[in-house]
């Protein structure tokens, strides 16, 4: 037997949320590389040109879409777009997302609901838009980009653990409720990666030193370093072919080992 056949996403459609940069670009990136057809979306037109550069200079024939992942009217229009520009779509990576970093009681509700209306409400509405078309075809692949934040809380991001860990119990329902039609979903909880939303977090200090926060990460993750982008793309490629059809409902870690850690001694 070919094990790499298993591995192939030939003729595959898959869509990636906010994908114009970050983890989601790499894991478009990754799953391309295995055969996919890439669509992703991303809400404004500056980001989506410099993608389209960038997955352009990657030989990637990425189809870009602008879209709110929030406005279901919008989704509704992407996949229908997709389906009549690329196929209808077969692999689904739920990657969009958004943290704010206030102390709880300092959090307004509408910033509250702003970060779980993307990180968790927008997964259940783009999930809805794809799953009729994978029961038809028995056939399909959801995959939600979870978090350590869906396992562990820590001050200031009171709204993104309570989305990150809705994700993992929404992951888990859909797992659940359309197995039946040959229909995995699973997550992937990426550690800490060097991305534009985590640049805050390693920013160098005025005398040249490391943030506090990137020493505390470096002191909590056995690999002792950060996650790139690009540590992600061989979960996704394993999660979202067939190599993967008897995983259902689980999250996969790709931390560097922070979960199974108590941290290096001071
Ligand atoms: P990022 O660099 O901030 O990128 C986020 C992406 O989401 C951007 O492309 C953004 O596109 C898009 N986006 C945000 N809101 C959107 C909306 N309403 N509709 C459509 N697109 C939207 O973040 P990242 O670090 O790559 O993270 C990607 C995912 O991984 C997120 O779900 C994040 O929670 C998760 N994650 C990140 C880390 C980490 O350490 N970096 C670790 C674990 C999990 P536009 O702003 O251009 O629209
Ligand atoms: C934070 C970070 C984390 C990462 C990621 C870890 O402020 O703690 O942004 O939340 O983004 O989710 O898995």
């Amino acid at each position: 037997m070919d094990i790499l056949k298993k591995f192939s996403l030939e003729g595959k459609v898959a869509l990636v949320t906010g994908a114009a940069y970050g983890i989601g670009f790499a894991i478009a990136e990754g799953l391309a590389g295995a055969g996919a057809k890439i669509a992703f979306n991303c809400r404004g037109q500056e980001h989506m040109d410099k993608a389209l550069a960038a997955y352009a200079e990657k030989g990637i024939e990425a189809k870009g879409y602008i879209c709110d992942v929030t406005r279901e009217d919008e989704v509704a229009k992407m996949v229908a777009d997709i389906k009549a520009d690329l196929g209808s779509v077969d692999i689904l990576v739920n990657n969009a997302g958004i943290i704010k970093r206030i102390p709880m009681t300092e959090m307004s509700s509408e910033d509250f609901r702003q970060v779980i209306d993307i990180d968790l409400t927008a997964a259940f509405i783009m999930s809805k838009a794809v799953l009729p078309d994978m029961m038809e075809k028995k056939s399909g692949k959801i995959i939600n980009i979870c978090s350590m934040m869906s396992e562990l809380g820590r001050e200031t991001v009171s709204a993104y653990a309570a989305a990150k860990g809705g994700l993992k119990m929404l992951t888990k329902n859909i797992a659940s409720e359309y197995g039946q039609y040959n229909i995995q979903c699973n997550g992937i909880g990426p550690g800490y990666i060097a991305t534009p939303q985590t640049a805050p977090l390693r920013e160098r200090q005025a005398d040249g030193s490391r943030h506090p926060f990137d020493s505390f990460i470096l002191a909590k993750t056995p690999a002792e370093r950060w996650g790139d982008p690009e540590d992600l793309m061989g979960a996704a490629v394993f999660l979202a072919s067939e190599a993967s059809d008897f995983v259902n409902g689980h999250i996969l870690y790709v931390d560097g080992g922070i979960l199974a850690y108590i941290g290096k001694q001071p």
